[in-house]
């Protein structure tokens, strides 16, 4: 991928796409194309079309996406379905249409089965049933990584897919009801504080398992699999290889924002799968893995999340 190769980053104003806006340019990629959803609205056809034959991108980042926690999955099931199911559809048929050399689509860990093996193999894709809370979103995250498989089985093209692990980090998502948890209980942590309060609750039991991976890892190793990850008919897991109960993710939440009460778990909320742990290996072979840690990642998250209070 030249430094002046012309890229199209989809969804830059998100977690994923600004993160990506971020590191490409400090590593010297100075053509971005970049587009808002009033600009181009992903879910027209015909807009992405247009956009595509007007700018005629080289490289294309799919990271445009409705994406949300475990309650906005459930809840949101229809739009959730629809909405990803459109972008990757549009997309990537264009980037088909109009010769892009190469394209990556970002899927999810929760693609893979509920009670899947741990570690989570790419091979273990569709051997079992989905996570319910989240299956709308799994389901279009499938349809794009097959679409990805299919345009390079039928037409050769170099369309690559890249499942990540649960992410977090700078232009992240802190709305109470939609985010994903560590987002949501920094911001109850940092509240509570503020506010004097005694508790701070915790939804589900605290029990399931997760893998967070800090944004610009992901960022860094997305721009590694464009240069150095070419199209086998295989999509790829990204990941740390590390799981954290969430209760012990609040805990470390709760000392690194200073909160001095306690947690109260409610029940009532969905747990969502109980573990979700990615098998890193062929990452790993390929020569790259993260590096940094949960503690560093929260920190920075935490003195970005205080700017923007202090700048709001
Ligand atoms: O991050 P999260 O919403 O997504 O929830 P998933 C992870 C776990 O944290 C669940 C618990 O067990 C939640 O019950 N949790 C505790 C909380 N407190 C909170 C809270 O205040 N807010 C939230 N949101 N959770 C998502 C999928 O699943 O993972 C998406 O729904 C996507 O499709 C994403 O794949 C990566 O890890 O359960």
């Amino acid at each position: 991928m030249d430094t002046q190769a012309k890229i199209y980053v989809a969804g830059h104003r998100g977690l994923v796409g600004s993160a990506l806006v971020r590191a490409l340019q400090s590593q010297g990629y100075g053509n971005l194309l970049l587009r808002t959803r009033d600009q181009v609205d992903l879910l027209n056809q015909v807009a992405v079309a247009d956009f595509f034959a007007a700018e005629k991108p080289d490289y294309v980042f799919l990271a445009a996406a409705k994406v949300g926690g475990v309650q906005a999955n459930n809840t949101y099931r229809a739009e959730f379905l629809y909405e990803n199911l459109m972008i990757a559809a549009n997309v990537i048929h264009s980037a088909y249409q109009h010769d892009v050399s190469k394209l990556l689509f970002l899927g999810s860990s929760c693609i893979y089965p509920k009670l899947c093996p741990q570690p989570i193999r790419e091979q273990d894709l569709l051997t079992g049933f989905l996570e319910p809370t989240n299956e709308p979103y799994a389901i279009a995250k499938i349809a794009g990584l097959k679409l990805c498989e299919n345009y390079h089985r039928q037409y050769g093209v170099n369309f690559i897919a890249a499942m990540p692990t649960n992410l977090y980090g700078i232009n992240d998502n802190f709305d109470l009801a939609n985010s994903h948890v560590l987002p949501a209980l920094m911001r109850k942590f940092h509240e509570a504080k503020q506010r004097g309060e005694s508790t701070v609750t915790v939804w589900g039991t605290g029990t399931p398992l997760r893998e967070f991976m800090y944004v610009d890892d992901l960022a860094d190793g997305l721009i590694f699999l464009m240069r150095h990850y070419d199209h086998t008919a295989d999509f790829i897991n990204i990941g740390t290889g590390e799981e954290v109960s969430i209760q012990d993710l609040a805990l470390l939440l709760k000392e690194l924002v200073g909160f001095q009460g306690d947690l109260v778990f409610d029940g009532s909320k969905p747990d969502g799968t109980p573990r979700k742990l990615m098998d890193v290996s062929r990452l790993h072979q390929l020569g790259w893995q993260a590096k940094t840690d949960l503690r560093t990642g929260i920190a920075e998250t935490y003195r970005w999340f205080q700017q923007q209070h202090r700048d709001a």
